[in-house]
């Protein structure tokens, strides 16, 4: 008999501890978070509120819009305050979701009217991990050194590390598609850098139509000489050279991957790369007519390695709860199935093994109560 009780489903995969491995910061803040903060900039007179109002609220865009949006978005959160204040939302809001194990990724973001730089913007988005308060955090994988911003100020307010349980958070690096070489491997050096302040990874993204991918390459393969892991976004539109390229370099996971062909999947299934899966995301951008469509219960099916993801929460208005509920309805997975799903994700974390055995652990403890 299948276990979690009396439980619906609804209730169940919110229940379910999930590990969150495609979750963009600025595509997950709240809309009213961002309704706060366009009222205080109209009130300043930068924007005119009442356009903007509306663009956040609306429901279902279009993969262009989106990034129109992303714009809109970092109009917001130029600050280091409300870098540090959008991390701690977000990750609050991952945890009460019950995820786990949350790898956030962002793009460190250069702002010269603000002062900030990549590694500023970093120790921000490091102050809000560490600011969280409804929830523990264990987010230091190691060492109590400080970061120095070489251009700037010490970071001395990083501090000790903190290693208390709850939620696991792991940061990952993103390259934007509209930066230069020079700009991308400035990230990966900041990567290397924030190591010990839970930086796991490299991932690159952005607006897939912008960008060559010659210009990320040497960015790429620097991250893969220094052994820090990469995700990319692939294949998000119907570029069958520079998705062969970027399965030239083994990425450790891809993310997307709505428009390989057969043949490339082939490879994807050979190489054994993890894929992150944002059903939703599809969905609304379009990638896909019908959510039948998707190649979820493909790839499902050969048992390859996946994960459910949430990609832009606050953007999509979904959550990784509701991602596994439409993985579950649509395709006909059962909570057994849907159990072994969600922590067959350990494996494509980004973290060290002793975090694995901490977060199979607490999937052997849920499975009492679950199945
Ligand atoms: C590609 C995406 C994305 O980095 O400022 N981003 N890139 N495809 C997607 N699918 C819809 N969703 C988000 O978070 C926002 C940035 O993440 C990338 C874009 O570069 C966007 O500007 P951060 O925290």
């Amino acid at each position: 008999m299948e276990g979690g009780g009396d439980m619906g489903l609804v209730e169940w995969c919110r229940e379910l501890p999930k590990i969150e491995l495609h979750a963009h910061l600025n595509g997950s803040v709240r809309d009213s978070t961002l309704l706060e903060l366009a009222k205080d900039l109209g009130e300043k007179g930068v924007i005119a509120f009442a356009d903007v109002a509306h663009v956040i609220m609306k429901n279902g865009r279009s993969l262009p819009e989106c990034f129109k949006l992303f714009d809109l978005y970092h109009l917001l959160t130029t600050d280091h305050q409300t870098v540090t204040r959008i991390t701690k939302e977000v990750i609050e809001d991952f945890a009460a979701e019950n995820v786990v194990y949350l790898e956030l990724r962002t793009t460190p973001k250069k702002n010269e009217a603000k002062g900030m730089t990549k590694c500023s913007y970093m120790k921000a988005v490091i102050d809000g991990i560490r600011a969280v308060d409804t929830v523990d955090v264990d987010f230091v994988t190691s060492g109590t050194s400080n970061v120095n911003c070489s251009e700037a100020t010490p970071l001395n307010c990083i501090g000790s590390p903190i290693k208390r349980k709850k939620i696991y958070v792991r940061l990952l690096l993103s390259i934007d598609r509209r930066e230069t070489t020079a700009a991308a491997l400035e990230t990966v050096n900041l990567a290397m850098d924030l190591k010990n302040f839970g930086v796991v990874g490299i991932d690159l993204s952005g607006n897939p139509v912008i960008g060559e991918w010659q210009t990320f390459l040497p960015a790429l393969k620097h991250a893969k000489e220094l052994g820090l892991p990469i995700t990319l976004h692939c294949g998000e539109v119907p570029n069958h050279k520079e998705i062969q390229a970027m399965l030239d370099i083994c990425p450790q996971r891809i993310g997307h991957a709505c428009f390989l062909v057969e043949e490339e999947w082939k490879r994807v299934k050979f190489l054994k790369i993890p894929v992150e899966i944002c059903l939703t995301s599809n969905i609304r951008t379009g990638r896909f007519s019908s959510i039948y469509d998707h190649f979820f219960a493909d790839l499902y099916k050969a048992k390859h390695q996946v994960a459910l993801c949430t990609d832009d929460s606050g953007l999509f208005s979904t959550t990784l709860s509701n991602e596994f509920y439409l993985a579950a309805s649509t395709f006909g997975l059962n909570k057994d199935e849907m159990f072994l799903l969600a922590r067959s994700a350990i494996q494509s974390t980004f973290a060290d093994d002793e975090v694995k055995h901490e977060l199979t652990k607490i999937y052997d403890d849920a499975a009492n109560r679950l199945i």
